[in-house]
C-alpha cells in the first residue's frame, strides 16, 4: 500500500486533513493507496504556486516545451505495462483496455510534441499601407484540471499535455479512487523535466475542491478550468466559472445511441454493442446507452446480442475478459439505484440482474465474484421514450433496446435524452449515413463502429447535457488552452486611422 499526499511546487504536502483509501474493486481487501486529502486553502495555495511559475514556463520556447512533451511520451512508453497494471489494479479496467488507455497518452504526446514547433499564428493584411497585422496564440495562464477515474491516466493527459505545451501551468485534481494511478502518471510527467510548480497534483474531495476552486477564482489564480465528470457536477462548475466570466472546458456524461438500420450487418452491430455497452463495465462517458433498432430486425438483434453477451468472458480484470468490476463502491451504489428503472421490461444478457454473488452467479465468470464489485450485464428490451432508463445516463453495464420504424424517428429518439457526446449508426446505405450525421446532435458520430474508442487526434467533446461545446484532442484543443492575441504594427510614420484612412486605388 502506498501513502499519498498532494505535491505542490515539487514538495509533498503533509497529510493534515482527512484520509481516504483507494481499493482494488476486483478485490476489496487489497488497499492500493491511502490518500491524504488537501483542504480548500491548500487547493488555493496550489493554484498560487502554479500562477507564480507560469510566466517563466511561458517564456520557455514552445519547441523546447515540445521536447519535454516528447520525453513524457517516451517515459510513459517505457513504463507502459507497469502503468497499465496499476490502472487495472486500482480501477478494475481489463488489462488489454488499460494498455490501450496508456497508448492514448503516448499518441497524445506524439501529436503535441510537433505542435511545439507549430503553434501557428497568422499574418493578416491591413486595409492601410505600411501596416501589418498579426495574430498570436497566448497561453491562458493557470489551469485547474479536475478529472474522473474511469480513464485515470489518458483523459487527464488530454488536458495536461496541451495545457503544458501551450505554456500554461496546471493544478491537477484527480479522482480520489484513482489516486495511485494519478500519482504514477504525475511522477512520469515531472521526471520528464518540468520545472517545479509547473504541474501540481492535489488530492481533495469534491466539496473541498469546489470550495478551493471558488476561492481561487475570486483570487484570480485560476484562468481556466477543465472538468471531466458527471453532468450534474459539470453544471455546478460551469455556473461557478460563469460568475467569474470564465469559459471552462466541460466533458460530461452521455446517453450514447446506436442506430441499427434494416440493412446493417447485424453481427458487426452486436460486436460493437457488446464492446461499447459492457466494456469498462459500461463506465465510459462514450458507453452505449440505447440501441435503436429497425423493427424488422429488432427481434433478431436482441437474440444475437443476448447470445453474445452471455458468452462474453467477464470477471477478473487481470485476465482476458470483456469487462471487470465497477470502478469503486460509490459507482456500485448509484448503479444499484438505476437498476430500479428496469421495471417490468424483459432483460437479457446474463443469468441474473444486479450484483454477481455465489447466490446470483454468472455462468462462466472468471475468478471469485465475492471479492469485488461485479455486476451482471443487462440488456433491457422495449424501453420507451418516457423511461428514466432511456433518458438518464446510468454509468454501468446496462443497455436499453427499442424498435423504430423510420430513420427520422430513429434520429429523433437518438437526440431525445438531450445529451450529445457520441453516437453510432450501423448501415450499408450512404444516404442513411449522411441523414444521420446531419440530424444527430452529438459531437461525435461513428459509422459501422462503436460509440466508444475515440482517437487521440480528432476533436472529442459533446453538446447539450454532455458539455458546453468545448473540444479536446488534436489541434482543436489549442483553442481551450490559448487565447488569440492580435498585433497591429504601423510603420508608416504617421497616425493612420482605421476605417477613416482607407487606401483607395
Ligand atoms: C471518457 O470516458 O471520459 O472514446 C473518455 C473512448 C475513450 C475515451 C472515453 N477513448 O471511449
Amino acid at each position: 500500500m502506498q501513502t499519498l499526499t498532494s505535491v505542490v511546487g515539487g514538495r509533498a504536502l503533509p497529510a493534515g486533513g482527512r484520509t481516504v483509501r483507494s481499493l482494488n474493486p476486483a478485490d476489496l481487501s487489497d488497499v492500493v493507496a491511502e490518500v491524504g486529502l488537501a483542504r480548500p486553502y491548500e487547493v488555493v495555495g496550489a493554484c498560487r504556486t502554479a500562477k507564480e511559475a507560469q510566466r517563466a514556463w511561458a517564456a520557455v520556447p514552445a519547441p523546447v516545451r515540445g521536447r519535454v512533451i516528447s520525453s513524457i511520451g517516451r517515459l510513459v512508453e517505457a513504463n507502459k505495462e507497469r502503468l497499465a497494471r496499476l490502472v487495472t489494479r486500482e480501477i478494475g479496467k481489463p488489462y488489454a483496455e488499460a494498455l490501450g488507455e496508456v497508448q492514448e497518452i503516448i499518441d497524445t504526446c506524439d501529436f503535441f510534441l510537433g505542435e511545439g514547433r507549430r503553434l501557428y499564428g497568422q499574418t493578416v493584411p491591413s486595409e492601410m499601407p505600411d501596416k501589418q497585422l498579426f495574430t498570436f496564440r497566448v497561453p491562458v495562464g493557470t489551469a485547474m484540471i479536475i478529472t474522473a477515474g474511469n480513464f485515470p491516466v489518458a483523459v487527464p493527459s488530454w488536458y495536461l499535455v496541451p495545457a503544458l505545451l501551450c505554456g500554461n501551468t496546471v493544478v491537477w485534481k484527480p479522482a480520489e479512487y484513482a489516486a495511485a494511478s494519478a500519482a504514477a502518471l504525475y511522477e512520469l510527467f515531472t521526471h520528464a523535466g518540468l520545472p517545479e510548480g509547473v504541474l501540481n497534483l492535489v488530492h481533495a474531495d469534491g466539496g473541498d475542491t469546489f470550495a478551493g476552486l471558488s476561492d481561487a477564482l475570486v483570487a484570480r489564480v485560476v484562468d481556466k478550468v477543465g472538468f471531466t465528470g458527471s453532468s450534474r457536477v459539470g453544471s455546478r462548475i460551469g455556473s461557478l466559472c460563469g460568475l467569474h466570466l470564465q469559459k471552462p472546458c466541460l466533458e460530461l456524461g452521455g446517453k450514447n445511441p446506436m442506430v441499427v438500420a434494416e440493412d446493417a450487418d447485424l453481427d458487426l452491430a452486436v460486436e460493437a454493442a457488446l464492446f461499447s455497452g459492457f466494456g469498462t463495465a459500461g463506465q465510459r462517458c462514450t458507453s452505449l446507452g440505447t440501441v435503436i433498432v429497425h423493427e424488422s430486425v429488432h427481434q433478431d438483434f436482441v437474440r444475437r446480442f443476448d447470445a453474445a453477451t452471455r458468452a462474453a468472458p467477464a470477471g477478473d480484470p487481470t485476465q482476458d475478459v470483456v469487462f471487470g468490476p465497477m470502478l469503486a463502491e460509490r459507482f456500485a451504489e448509484s448503479y444499484e439505484k438505476y437498476l430500479g428503472w428496469i421495471g417490468d421490461h424483459p432483460t437479457y444478457g446474463s443469468t441474473g440482474v444486479g450484483r454477481i454473488t455465489p447466490d446470483n452467479p454468472r455462468e462462466g465468470f472468471v475468478g471469485d465474484p465475492a471479492k469485488g464489485l461485479y455486476y451482471h450485464p443487462v440488456i433491457v428490451d422495449g424501453v420507451t421514450r418516457d423511461d428514466e432508463l432511456f433518458r438518464q445516463e446510468t454509468f454501468g453495464p446496462i443497455v436499453g433496446v427499442m424498435p423504430y420504424t423510420t430513420l427520422d424517428e430513429a434520429i429523433e429518439l437518438a437526440n431525445l435524452p438531450g445529451y450529445g457526446l457520441s453516437s453510432a449508426i450501423y448501415t450499408t446505405d450512404p444516404a442513411k449515413v449522411f441523414a444521420f450525421r446531419a440530424g444527430i446532435g452529438a459531437g461525435m458520430v461513428s459509422v459501422n463502429n462503436s460509440t466508444s474508442g475515440a482517437e487521440a487526434h480528432l476533436p472529442f467533446g459533446g453538446n447539450g447535457r454532455s458539455g458546453n461545446g468545448s473540444r479536446q484532442s488534436g489541434q482543436w484543443v489549442l483553442d481551450e488552452f490559448t487565447r488569440w492575441q492580435s498585433l497591429n504594427w504601423d510603420y508608416s510614420g504617421r497616425l493612420q486611422k482605421a476605417q477613416m484612412d482607407v487606401a483607395t486605388i
